[in-house]
């Protein structure tokens, strides 16, 4: 078994931790990155991080992770409010996907109530904070091991 995880932040998630902090908390995308390779490090898994706001880097990394991932940690930020072709990706790769949200989205604006990618996720976590990836990744390391189906 592949024993490494891709890590995907979209758009806009580089300024985490310089403004909106009621909403999105202090950490930064550093943080991000370090607390969701230490959660995957308690299971023997290592992560590959990549963030950009550029759809088509996102498209290429997760393309790139059929050859050495079993898995897929998404936040798309933004564009899992737009992006037909950022779900298709997901669902071309046929990897298992877990999507995060720092904040809950189901309880903000409308236009955030629909994720694109939600539906081609196995693993939905929303709503707490940072710490949410490194669920994210206990649950989707879960699946990706046999121990659920989701
Ligand atoms: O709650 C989340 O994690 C979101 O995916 C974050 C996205 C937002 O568009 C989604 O609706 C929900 C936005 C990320 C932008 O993050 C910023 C952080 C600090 C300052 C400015 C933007």
């Amino acid at each position: 078994m592949i024993r490494r995880l891709l890590l995907v932040n979209g758009p806009n998630l580089n300024l985490l931790g310089t403004r909106e902090p009621e909403i999105y908390g202090t950490a930064t995308l550093a943080d991000v990155e370090e607390l969701t390779r230490e959660a995957a490090g308690r299971f023997g898994f290592e992560v590959r991080a990549v963030q950009s706001n550029h759809e088509g880097v996102l498209l290429d990394a997760i393309h790139d992770a059929r050859a050495d991932c079993s898995g897929i940690v998404i936040n798309p930020g933004g564009l899992s409010h737009t992006s037909v072709v950022l779900r298709d990706a997901l669902a071309g790769v046929a990897l298992p996907v877990a999507e995060v949200h720092i904040s809950d989205i189901a309880a903000r604006e409308p236009f955030r109530q629909h994720s694109y990618v939600a539906d081609v996720a196995i693993v939905h976590v929303a709503g707490e904070g940072v710490a949410g990836y490194a669920t994210a990744v206990e649950r989707l390391i879960a699946v990706i091991t046999g121990q659920t189906d989701g």
